[in-house]
């Protein structure tokens, strides 16, 4: 029998929405905005190069995880293989999760595939090219905030539950971030639901900057994008030459933080929100967190937010971890 679809796509709006946060950030000391921004259609398609850099190791690593071991990570997601919907949070392209998808495809497993992505761009260039590599998916694209899936009121299906979240995405979450997230995860799966969560690991500092202070220039371009869709969406009017790309990394709490620093005193003037805000030169505006974890801060996050681990999937490196949870 054909599932309900019992997720809606109208609910789910940004929780404050650009302006509201863009005025919060900038408005604090010190100054922030928030790295969910970084992904119009512009920083979306950015990103997409980033993946394919030398140095940015991430999607690599994982892509290995996926190619050497899906017949593994297909089994132990599903095991006995009732009908389940598959959702992935933060889909963007979804290159790594087609290698799953097909084997998923190949195991006539029964599913329901529901990327869930806050760029309507990346979600609708996602679908179209599902539905021609594997027409036999089933698949709902979601568009939206994934903090906000919970206040749709409609996701409590009754369905079993796969969720991913991929690509490290959980590195860019501060530590109430992580909170909120796994609480609303929690509420959102029943008991044996799992979910396959990618984290970059700790390693040498040298390769962690390396993939974040790239010399082509395509990161800065990333940050400094985000500064540009401000200037286009909110009548901004920031000079993007006044601002370097700067990035810090700590190898005990693991944080690669990324700032743009004000190179000189100025006034920036966001017309939508009849603001105006002052940089002192030098002032930093910090733009994204990109965390790295070890095995033991996953096993303290996961028992800690009423998951249990079941298995790490590595790759030959030891550079990034597939985290395979279940719901207890
Ligand atoms: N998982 C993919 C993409 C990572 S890029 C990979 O591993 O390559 C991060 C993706 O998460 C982007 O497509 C971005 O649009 C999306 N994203 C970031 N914050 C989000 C949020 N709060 N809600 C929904 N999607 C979000
Ligand atoms: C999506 N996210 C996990 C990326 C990261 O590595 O933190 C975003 C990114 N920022 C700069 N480069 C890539």
């Amino acid at each position: 029998m054909q599932n309900k679809i019992e997720y809606h796509l109208a609910d789910m709006t940004d929780i404050l929405g650009l302006e509201v946060d863009t005025l919060k950030g900038l408005s604090s000391a010190p100054k922030y905005l928030l790295s969910k921004y970084f992904y119009d259609d512009t920083g979306s398609s950015i990103f997409q190069e980033i993946t394919k850099m030398p140095g940015y190791y991430l999607t690599r690593s994982e892509q290995e995880i996926f190619e050497n071991q899906k017949e593994q990570i297909t089994d132990s997601i599903i095991p006995d293989n009732p009908r389940f919907d598959l959702l992935e949070l933060g889909s963007g392209d979804g290159s790594k999760t087609k290698v799953l998808l097909k084997q998923l495809v190949q195991k006539r497993s029964d599913f329901k595939y529901i990327p869930v992505d806050i760029s309507p761009k990346a979600n609708s260039d996602l679908e179209s090219e599902l539905k021609k590599e594997i027409p036999s998916l089933q698949i709902s694209p979601l568009t939206g905030d994934f903090f906000a899936l919970k206040n749709s009121g409609n996701i409590s299906s009754n369905t079993r539950k796969v969720i991913l979240f991929l690509g490290s995405n959980i590195g860019n979450f501060t530590e109430p971030e992580i909170d909120l997230f796994f609480t609303q995860l929690y509420d959102l799966c029943r008991k044996g639901d799992k979910i396959l969560i990618g984290f970059d690991l700790k390693k040498s500092p040298e390769i962690i900057m390396n993939a974040y202070n790239d010399t082509s220039g395509l990161t800065r371009k990333f940050n400094l994008n985000h500064l540009a869709r401000l200037n286009r969406e909110l009548e901004a009017d920031f000079d993007l030459s006044k601002f370097e790309h700067h990035t810090t990394y700590n190898p005990v709490s693991g944080y690669l933080k990324s700032y743009l620093i004000s190179r000189e005193a100025q006034t920036v003037t966001i017309k939508s929100l009849g603001h105006r805000f002052v940089f002192s030169r030098w002032e930093p505006l910090f733009m994204e967190l990109s965390r790295k974890f070890d095995l033991p801060s996953i096993e303290r996050i996961a028992s800690g937010h009423g998951f249990s681990v079941e298995k790490n999937f590595t790759d030959q490196k030891n550079w990034f971890a597939d985290s395979l949870w279940v719901r207890t």
